[in-house]
């Protein structure tokens, strides 16, 4: 099998149009009326960030703004993102997309959710036990495969099927496909069929799906044909599919690297990479690139699915960008209590389904002015909302040095334009360990405004965080998670907070990891600002959207969703270049 050895099958599971689906659900007379999601704020009416098909027609896109959406669709319904505490509310978003991998689970024990609406499932053994207990040729698969297509096959129906004679129709495929890797895929697209009716049935949702034998081909196909639909994308198909697919439409090489491969080769298509050998790309490109792309322009793809459908942390975040930046120590408290608050709340709604609990915290602040965030992790020892409050104003207070410390006047020269919170560090936790950590946090005082007053009396010292929880090897990890950014300001720390410096101190990596992480950091500030410029100060939805991302692990960074693909693209360039200096 020529799919990298792999011998297996992959599938891509894209929820359609997914916030507009979820809308649709709990207002049933949105229900086939075209249908926009928007942040709302007050100029031009909020910014788009889910369209459904309909409302596509009529040209209505992502980058617009609602007003621009009414003018091109008259007849359309904008419905806002929920608000709580003042600002953007993902839980239903992020519940629905629960259900919905939950209902995967059902299929296939090895899943990766790649994003909230996306998940990768290998299918192999489930096939191969479908194959096992139906004949092949008794199978009816053109009756149940109506939505699926043959990537690279001209459908059945398909009108202009003169224009390009080269192709063969996806009826053809179907009844030439006597291969046994082609037979698997006909196999998996009748699981896929019923996977994708038992989400409509049981969640009410319509996907889209890619079959094929690796990630990168599964991901190509499940974009080949959308709403509601279905392609395989067989090793047989890949020249003629490669012919025509941009660089940048492949997994990997969506950023730098893709966009190094056309300027170095000067080529567009992942197809004419076909036409430099091995040696010449490894000259290129260096000797374990130069054998992935050698590869890749094949279809092969070695990529593992990661067997993960939990994220690795949860965050929420809020930006306060121009005129909404936080100046006072009264903001920033008012905002750390929301946030810890939403926080804690999902924590509680994560450990009674995951039985899990996280250990640490990482509070993030972006000070006005500087080009990166401050990161600053701190120990959980419990979901208590008083303690993350207390612990991240700790940590902001002593980085963002005041110019008065007068009480009630705590006010900073610079204002601070972003507060993200993220827990991580997640650990099981036994039946009995639940019931009293529940009892505990049942038992949590909520906490009231923190006061500058009573501030500085409640706050947790450093000491206390690092004797309270982790060991040393922990902390060690805890460290490693922070963004390897920190200030002029945070190296002045005073005295009293030692234990804090010293926790807060960022493990020196070496070389070039050091360098990239830096890079990591300036360019999600980067993406962070262009985000931001384009919003309103309420606007925070497609932020803490990002921030959904998890940890990465490859370097325990935080990566926002937008650069997320970049960045691994990255660690996968470092990777392969260390290989090549190995080999
Ligand atoms: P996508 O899967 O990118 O898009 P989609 O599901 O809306 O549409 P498609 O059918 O083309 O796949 O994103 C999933 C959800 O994530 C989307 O419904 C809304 C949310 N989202 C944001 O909030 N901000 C963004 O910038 C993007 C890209 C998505």
């Amino acid at each position: 099998m020529e799919d990298g050895g792999s011998g297996k099958v992959v599938v891509l599971v894209d929820m359609d149009c997914f916030y507009v689906q979820v809308e649709k659900r709990l207002h049933p007379e949105l229900k086939d009326k075209p249908c926009a999601i928007v942040q709302y704020n007050k100029w031009q009416g909020g910014s788009i960030i889910a369209v459904d098909y309909e409302a596509r027609k009529y040209g209505v896109k992502r980058s617009l703004k609602g007003k621009e959406a009414k003018e091109k669709c008259p007849g359309i319904h904008l419905v806002q993102v929920p608000e709580k505490r003042r600002k953007a509310d993902l839980s239903n978003y992020r519940k629905a997309s629960g259900e919905v991998m939950k209902v995967l689970s059902g299929f296939t024990s090895v899943i990766e959710r790649a994003s909230i609406d996306e998940a990768f499932l290998d299918l192999t053994e489930p096939v191969k036990d479908y194959i096992n207990s139906n004949s092949f040729d008794s199978l009816e698969f053109h009756a149940d495969l109506k939505s699926t297509h043959v990537a690279g096959c001209n459908d059945d129906d398909d009108t202009h099927k003169d224009d390009c004679d080269l192709r063969i129709s996806r009826g053809d495929w179907f009844k030439s496909s006597c291969s046994s890797d082609e037979r698997v895929l006909i196999v998996a697209a009748i699981l896929v069929q019923r996977i994708r009716e038992t989400i409509l049935n049981e969640v009410g949702f319509t996907c889209s799906a890619g079959i094929s034998h690796n990630k990168m081909l599964a991901k190509l196909a499940a974009g080949m044909h959308k709403p509601n639909q279905q392609t395989i994308l067989p090793q047989s198909q890949v020249d003629v599919v490669f012919s025509t697919t941009l660089l940048k439409k492949v997994r990997h090489l969506g950023g730098k690297l893709g966009e190094q491969v056309q300027d170095k080769l000067k080529i567009e298509c992942v197809g004419q990479l076909q036409e430099y050998s091995l040696k010449v790309l490894q000259e290129k490109f260096g000797l374990k690139t130069g054998s992935w792309l050698y590869e890749l322009c094949r279809g092969i793809c070695h990529e593992k699915i990661s067997n993960r459908i939990i994220t690795k942390s949860i965050g929420c975040g809020k930006n306060f960008p121009g005129p909404s930046k936080l100046k006072t120590a009264k903001a920033v408290k008012y905002w750390l209590e929301q946030l810890s608050r939403e926080l804690v709340e999902r924590l509680e709604e994560d450990m009674t389904e995951n039985t899990r609990q996280a250990q640490s915290i990482t509070v993030h602040f972006l000070p006005e002015g500087q080009a990166s965030s401050v990161a600053r992790t701190f120990a959980l020892p419990s979901y208590n909302t008083s303690l993350i409050v207390n612990n991240s104003w700790n940590a902001i207070n002593k980085g963002h040095k005041p110019v008065t410390n007068e009480e009630s006047h705590l006010t900073w020269t610079t204002g601070i334009l972003n507060i993200h919170l993220s827990a991580g560090k997640f650990v099981q936790c036994g039946k009995g360990h639940m019931k009293s950590l529940l009892q505990l946090m049942s038992s949590d005082q909520e906490c009231s405004f923190v006061s500058a007053s009573s501030s500085h009396s409640s706050i947790i010292t450093g000491k206390e965080v690092t004797q309270m929880t982790l060991c040393k090897e922990e902390r060690e990890d805890a460290v490693l998670t922070t963004t390897p950014t920190i200030t002029e300001q945070d190296q002045s720390l005073e005295t009293s907070s030692m234990n804090i410096t010293k926790f807060f101190t960022p493990i020196k990596r070496k070389g070039s990891l050091e360098t990239q992480l830096d890079r990591n950091a300036k360019r999600r500030e980067v993406v962070l600002e262009e985000i931001k410029g384009t919003l309103e100060s309420d606007d925070d939805t497609i932020i803490d959207n990002q921030f959904e991302a998890v940890l990465c692990s490859e370097c325990g960074e935080e990566v926002l969703k937008f650069v997320l693909e970049e960045h691994m693209d990255y660690h996968f360039a470092l990777s392969l270049d260390k290989d090549s200096q190995i080999n």
